[in-house]
């Protein structure tokens, strides 16, 4: 029992100092973090959409508590055979330690010299180890009488000890990693001379309980791989451009505040957003046209794709049609006014208006290459997404939820068909005839609208429906789809209590 809590403690040592050491490394992950990222690259898509859609935002801290869970109970195990078998708990912390390492050096964004701090850390887990079990266990019965007193009381000392100690050095470690202050401080002061864009007129409807047609950059959903997000100083921000172009560029942040800045309001979604999910945003973006940039490279005849890259490795493709045919695709820098918030891509990410987010909006991207469908398969796209993510119109009642007061009952929400537009909404009550909602007025074909419809609801349980209409005519359809292998469908469906 001593021994493995020995053991735990060795390895709650090892970890504090794996986060200092990785802190003053400046490594972008720890090694603990390291190990996640790479658990979450090799889990298979559907595995990883199930998490997602059961745990929500927890997925990342429960991941990280897994693999510190599955760390600890290794280090039980290793600790409880260091009185009998040192050498299996000596080699046992460090597989552990060259595990961290090369998790570390195979994550993109580090340097292979940051996988020091997991080799730093396993000496310290194995010397800790060592420290812990001198003198135990005592051996014979009458040793084992007179120094149990002493040996309990050394073992609560030295326990105490090691955890205190940790919890200094990886508190330590947070603040020797400046690097998030270092690049929060330098957003923080950028002016791009942008002002927050003003919702446009009557995009509103000003219904209680709806979601505002403008979200907040801090409300804005956020779905992404990274365990740490990518921090990068916009001065050391580069784009490289290659593949079939006549002229590779690589381009730097001032480069695209030189050229000038386009705004476009654009609502942006994920693929995995169930039918009535919040996985969806809309806000106004501020960056230069994608078009432009291409045009200005020389795209080479039989292209067809643009691979982005991001500085942490995640990679999507995007039809290069969608980011010529004249739509505002936007190498982004700015959301809602602001430079983009580091969760969001900061300095640049891409934003393509109806397209799903995981073929096409690239954050902290790095690296285009132009290319053909044939020639490669990305992030998604290898873990059994479909290689092309259009936008699928879908509506979402967002109110009433669940009970309402019998009377007029405005039922109201948001239908989206980027670049599609949308051209109608229809509601329907426990499943009786298509009702006409009223749709607000929106700036272009690329954001979600807001719709109501006035109910006049009678006590009892009932039945909501809603579907739109894109504005190419096309009602959405009733057939119900996973959002697995290139979004959900189906009509959002709601019970309601009036009493
Ligand atoms: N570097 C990087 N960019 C990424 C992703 C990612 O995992 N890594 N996820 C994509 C997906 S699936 C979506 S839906 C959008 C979400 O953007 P947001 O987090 O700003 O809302 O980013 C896209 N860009
Ligand atoms: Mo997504």
């Amino acid at each position: 029992m001593v021994n493995r809590v020995n053991g735990v403690l060795a390895t709650i040592a090892g970890l504090a100092v794996s986060e200092l050491a990785a802190g003053l490394l400046k490594s972008r992950v720890s090694p603990l973090l390291a190990v996640g990222e790479w658990v979450i690259e090799v889990t298979p898509g559907s595995v990883a959409e199930e998490a997602i859609s059961r745990v929500g935002r927890a997925d990342k801290p429960l991941l990280v508590t897994g693999v510190l869970l599955v760390l600890l109970a290794i280090g039980a195990v290793l600790g409880g055979q260091f009185a009998r078998r040192p050498s299996v708990s000596v080699g046992g912390f460090a597989v552990i330690a060259v595990v961290g390492a090369a998790a570390i050096a195979s994550r993109p964004g580090t340097r292979p010299l940051q996988a020091l701090a997991a080799l730093v850390a396993g000496a310290v887990s194995i010397y800790v180890l060592r420290w812990l079990s001198r003198g135990t266990p005592t051996h014979t019965p009458a040793q084992r009488e007179t120094a149990a007193g002493s040996t309990r009381r050394r073992f609560l000392t030295n326990g105490g000890l090691v955890l205190a100690g940790s919890a200094v050095l990886a508190g330590v470690g947070r603040l020797a990693s400046h690097a998030r202050v270092a690049v929060e401080s330098a957003r923080a002061k950028l002016d791009l001379g942008l002002v927050a864009a003003n919702a446009p007129q009557g995009v509103e409807l000003g219904i209680a309980g709806t979601t505002p047609w403008t979200t907040p950059s801090v409300d804005f959903y956020r779905i992404d791989t990274a365990l740490s997000p990518p921090l990068i100083q916009p001065d050391e921000w580069e784009l490289r451009i290659h593949g079939m172009v006549d002229r590779p560029i690589t381009l730097h942040y001032q480069d695209l505040l030189d050229r000038g800045l386009s705004d476009a309001w654009i609502t942006l979604c994920c693929v995995s957003n169930e039918v009535g999910g919040d996985l969806i945003g809309n806000t106004s973006w501020s960056g230069v046209p994608i078009r432009d940039i291409l045009a200005e490279v020389g795209v080479r005849a039989g292209a067809d794709a643009l691979l982005s890259r991001s500085v942490d490795g995640w990679t999507a493709g995007t039809p290069l049609a969608a980011l010529t045919d004249g739509r505002n695709a936007l190498l982004a820098v700015a959301m809602n006014g602001r430079p983009l918030p580091v969760d969001h891509g900061f300095p640049v990410r891409q934003v393509v208006p109806g397209l799903y987010g995981y073929v096409s909006a690239t954050k902290w991207v790095t690296d285009w290459e132009v290319t053909r469908f044939a020639d490669f398969s990305a992030y998604w796209t290898d873990r059994g997404w479909s290689e092309l993510g259009p936008v699928k119109t879908q509506a979402r009642i967002d109110t009433p939820y669940a009970a309402a007061k019998a009377g007029r009952v405005p039922v109201a929400g948001v239908a989206w068909a980027q670049h599609r537009g949308i051209e109608r909404v229809q509601l329907r009550v426990d499943r009786g005839p298509w009702q006409e909602a009223r749709l607000a007025s929106v700036p272009n074909v690329d954001t979600w609208v807001q719709w109501v419809w006035e109910w006049d609801a009678t006590p009892g349980e009932h039945e909501l429906q809603v579907r739109a209409t894109d504005a190419t005519g096309v009602p959405q359809t009733a057939k119900r789809a996973d959002v697995v292998p290139d979004g959900a469908t189906g009509y959002h469906t709601l019970s309601v209590t009036v009493a």
